[in-house]
C-alpha cells in the first residue's frame, strides 16, 4: 500500500525535491499550490504530468495557509498520512516589510494544519513536519546550536516561525499528535529563490561574465551561516516522520562560511579571484587575478570587457537587515545518531553545482538573444 503525502508548499525549492524524494519512495504525493496570475510551478514541471493525460501520482490542489475552509477540505478528502507544512512567506528580509502577512502564514497558518488534522479526528492517522528555522537561534545564546539551545528571533519571520515551533510542540503534548519540528539551517540548490543571498551570487557571477551584468550589490558580507544542500535535507524531513516518537531536530553540516567565502569560491569556479576595498556600506570587490584558461573553459564566450581591476561588487546600505543575525552554526549529532541523517553535499560541491547551473541557463538564453530573440534576463530562473 502506498502512502499518501500531502506537501503544503510544493511549488517551493524543498517542495520541488521533497515531492521527487518522497515519489521516488512509492508514496501518492498531494501538493498545494497557490492560485496566481501567472505560472508558479516551474520548480515541479519537469515531473508533474497533468492527471487528465496520464495516470500520476501527483496531484495539485488550489490553496492558501490563510485559509482554513480550503485546508480543512482538502486533508479531508485526501486524508493524507503525512502532512510537510513547507509554506511560508520565507524571505527574512521581506519579513520586515510584511510583518502582518508573515505572522498570517508562517505563525496562524501552521495553526490551521495542526487544527485542520485535530477537527477533522485525524490525529491518530496524520504525522506532522513543521519546517523550522535555524532563525529561531537569531542571537545565538551558544555555539554551535543544538535541540537545547534557547531561542532567540530577530525577525518578524523569525518571530512568526518560533510561535509554529511551539504550537506544534504544544499539539503534540495536548493532543497526542505526531507532529514535529525540522529546525533546518540554510540549505541551498539551483533551484534557490532568486532574491536569497547564494542564489543571487550564483546568477551575478554566470551574469557578469557572459557581459549580462556589470556589478552585483549586496549587503553584509561578512554575515555567516551553516549552508548545506536542500537534496540532502528534505530526506531528514521524511526520516523526522518515519521515526518510531514525535521529536524535533536540528539539521545542519556543522560548518559555517561567510556570505564573503561564498563570493569568493564562486568567482573561483570559473577563474576569477576577488579582492575587496573600502569598509563598512563603502566596500567593494574588483577582479584580482584571472585564470584565463579555466575561464575560457568554464565559458568560452566570456565578455572581452572582464578585467583585472574591474568592479564587480558593491555593498549597499538598502541590503542590510533592520536587525541581523550574525552567525550561525549547526550541531545536528541528535538527528545523526536517532534518525542515521548525515549530508552527502560539501560548500565546495553546492558553490560549484550553483555556478554553473546558472551558467547553463544563461548560456541558454545569452545564445538566443544573440540570435535575434529578445531576452528578459531579469525573469529568467
Ligand atoms: P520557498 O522556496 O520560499 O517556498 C515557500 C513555499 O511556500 C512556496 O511554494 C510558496 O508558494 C509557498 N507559500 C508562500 N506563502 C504561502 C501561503 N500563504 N499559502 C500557501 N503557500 C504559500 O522556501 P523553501 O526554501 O523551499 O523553504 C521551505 C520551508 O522551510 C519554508 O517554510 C521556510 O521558511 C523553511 N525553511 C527554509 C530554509 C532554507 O534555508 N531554505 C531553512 C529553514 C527553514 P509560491 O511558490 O507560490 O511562492
Ligand atoms: O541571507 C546576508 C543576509 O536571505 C543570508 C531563508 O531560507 O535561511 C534563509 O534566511 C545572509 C544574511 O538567508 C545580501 O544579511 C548579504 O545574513 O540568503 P539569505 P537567511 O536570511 O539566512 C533561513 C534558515 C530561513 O529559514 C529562511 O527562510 O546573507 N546578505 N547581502 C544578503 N542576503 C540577501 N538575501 N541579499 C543580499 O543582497
Amino acid at each position: 500500500m502506498s502512502k499518501t503525502a500531502l506537501i503544503i508548499g510544493i511549488t517551493g525549492q524543498d517542495g520541488s525535491y521533497l515531492a521527487q524524494h518522497l515519489l521516488k519512495k512509492n508514496y501518492i504525493v498531494h501538493g498545494i499550490k497557490r492560485r496566481t496570475s501567472l505560472f508558479n510551478t516551474s520548480r515541479i514541471d519537469k515531473f508533474y504530468k497533468d492527471r487528465h493525460e496520464q495516470s500520476t501520482r501527483l496531484l495539485l490542489h488550489y490553496g492558501d495557509l490563510t485559509d482554513s475552509t480550503n485546508l480543512i477540505r482538502i486533508i479531508k478528502e485526501t486524508e493524507p498520512d503525512e502532512i510537510y507544512n513547507l509554506a511560508a512567506m520565507s524571505h527574512v528580509h521581506v519579513s520586515f516589510e510584511m510583518p502582518e502577512y508573515t505572522g498570517q502564514t508562517d505563525a496562524l497558518g501552521t495553526l490551521r494544519v495542526l487544527e485542520a488534522v485535530r477537527i477533522l479526528g485525524l490525529t491518530k492517522k496524520t504525522r506532522i513536519y513543521q519546517a523550522s528555522t535555524s532563525e529561531l537561534f537569531g542571537k545565538i545564546q551558544q555555539s554551535p546550536q543544538n535541540e537545547k539551545t534557547p531561542f532567540y528571533p530577530r525577525s518578524p519571520y523569525a518571530a512568526a516561525k518560533l510561535y509554529a515551533y511551539w504550537v506544534t510542540v504544544n499539539y503534540r503534548e495536548a493532543y497526542n499528535m505526531f507532529s514535529c519540528n525540522g529546525i533546518l539551517f540554510n540549505h541551498e540548490s539551483p533551484l534557490r529563490g532568486e532574491t536569497f543571498v547564494t542564489r543571487k551570487i550564483s546568477r551575478a557571477v554566470a551574469k557578469i561574465v557572459l557581459g549580462l551584468q556589470d556589478v552585483l550589490y549586496l549587503g553584509n558580507l561578512n554575515a555567516k551561516r551553516d549552508w548545506g544542500h536542500a537534496e540532502d535535507y528534505v530526506e531528514s524531513m521524511h526520516l523526522i516522520l518515519q521515526h518510531t516518537i514525535p521529536d524535533d531536530f536540528v539539521i545542519a553540516t556543522g560548518i559555517s562560511h561567510s556570505v564573503r567565502d561564498f563570493l569568493r569560491l564562486a568567482f573561483l569556479e570559473v577563474g576569477i579571484t576577488l579582492e575587496f576595498y573600502g569598509e563598512g556600506i563603502r566596500e567593494a570587490g574588483r577582479i584580482a587575478n584571472i585564470n584565463i584558461d579555466l575561464l575560457e573553459q568554464k565559458v568560452p564566450n566570456f565578455s572581452r570587457e572582464l578585467q583585472v581591476g574591474k568592479r564587480v561588487i558593491s555593498v549597499l546600505d538598502e541590503y542590510f537587515r533592520p536587525t541581523e543575525v550574525d552567525e550561525l552554526l549547526g550541531d545536528a549529532s541528535k538527528a545523526r545518531k536517532v534518525l542515521g541523517w548525515k549530508p552527502r553535499y560539501s560548500f565546495e560541491d553546492i558553490v560549484s553545482e550553483m555556478v554553473l547551473s546558472d551558467l547553463a541557463l544563461f548560456q541558454k538564453a545569452k545564445l538566443l538573444q544573440d540570435s535575434g530573440h529578445e531576452v528578459l534576463f531579469e525573469s529568467i530562473v
